[in-house]
């Protein structure tokens, strides 16, 4: 049976209202904020999650073709990082494709713990991966990765390591990605490997294409987060009234995604009135890309220790392998002064 098809239980649905009351608030306030933004991590309802899929195999989009090629050709070196009977702990994980690489080498692996904050897709994922993994326990944990979150008492009791594949920490502002990596310290703890898919700058026309493709993937996947504030909160964007830009800002070396209105226009959110002039955007993401350099600097100041780096034939994407030597709550304290 999945969490679809059986009746909620009453905490899961006050926690259903906690989650919706979060979505409106955050929604308000960056509605009402100058410049207009929206927190990228809306983008994964189980729509935007099915549109991101399809953003993966898309001609233009490289980093998770270049990531799979290092994943594929270093997935022995990394098993091997894993201290044995070890709970595999993936920060964001999605459909677990790429998990996939690593687990079918990571013969000593106790548990995989994915999590992610669609509950609905990650629960329908753990069920074809108990059927392929049954010497794993699978023990998933739907919550969101920037916010503290308690691991199954099971997984506990074991060594850890950690996986956030996909050049996700990009989504973050550079001071969020180093206090990721901390929080990610204290969750996986000292000794710990943690294995982090890292974007690299590259022609900015590469750039511009990925996040522009010619199929429209990702104007949809883009628009997803109006229609998602339509269907949870009531609103009534007009979505052919707005449209996706996305462009490479060299100085601050990221990609901007924002969602432009066409025209000048008012629309009601909760029950407030956010009025758009004629060109005026919605900052929605900014995907950061770093140079080899760059992400060692950020992970050393964050208490890691960079063990090895991977990049594919052309330099595009790389994957990092870290150790955590430090007592987290030390390099964060070293880290505030
Ligand atoms: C999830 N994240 C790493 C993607 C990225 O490339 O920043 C999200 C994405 N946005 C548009 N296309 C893909």
């Amino acid at each position: 049976m999945t969490a679809l098809a059986r009746k909620p239980h009453r905490h899961e649905t006050a926690s259903q209202n906690a989650a919706n009351e979060a979505f409106a608030a955050d929604v308000i306030a960056g509605l009402t904020a100058t410049p207009k933004r929206l927190p990228p991590k809306y983008f994964y309802d189980s729509v935007g999650s099915e549109l991101f899929e399809r953003i993966t195999s898309l001609p233009e989009y490289y980093p998770t073709r270049c990531e799979a090629e290092i994943l594929t050709a270093h997935a022995k070196e990394i098993a091997d990082l894993f201290p044995k009977g070890a709970a595999l702990i993936e920060f964001g994980s999605g459909s677990s494709t790429k998990t996939r690489i690593v687990l079918s080498e990571a013969k000593t692996l106790a548990a995989y713990v994915p999590v992610d904050i669609s509950a609905e897709f990650l629960h329908q994922q753990v069920e074809g991966l108990r059927q392929e993994y049954p010497n794993v326990a699978m023990l998933p944990v739907a919550a969101d990765i920037s916010k503290p979150f308690r691991l199954p008492d099971s997984a506990e009791m074991l060594p850890r390591a950690g996986f956030f594949p996909g050049s996700t920490i990009g989504n973050f502002e550079p001071h969020e990605a180093a206090a990721f990596l901390r929080h990610a310290g204290r969750i996986l703890g000292r000794g710990a490997t943690f294995i982090v898919g890292v974007d690299l700058v590259k022609d900015p026309q590469i750039l511009q294409k990925a996040y522009n493709d010619s199929q429209g993937v990702t104007a949809r996947f883009n628009l997803n987060l109006l229609a998602r504030i339509n269907r949870e909160l009531g609103a009534k964007f007009d979505l052919a009234a707005f449209e996706h830009h996305a462009f490479f800002n060299r100085e601050r070396s990221r990609i901007e995604m924002h969602l432009a209105s066409l025209k000048r226009q008012r629309v009601k959110v909760c029950g407030e009135c956010i009025d758009f002039r004629a060109g005026e955007t919605i900052h929605t993401e900014n995907s950061y890309k770093y140079s080899l350099e760059s992400f060692g600097a950020l992970a050393r100041g964050a208490g890691w220790s960079p063990v090895a780096v991977w990049t594919d034939a052309d330099n595009y994407f790389s994957v990092h392998a870290l150790t955590l030597k430090d007592d987290p709550a030390e390099a964060r304290d070293r880290a505030d002064h």
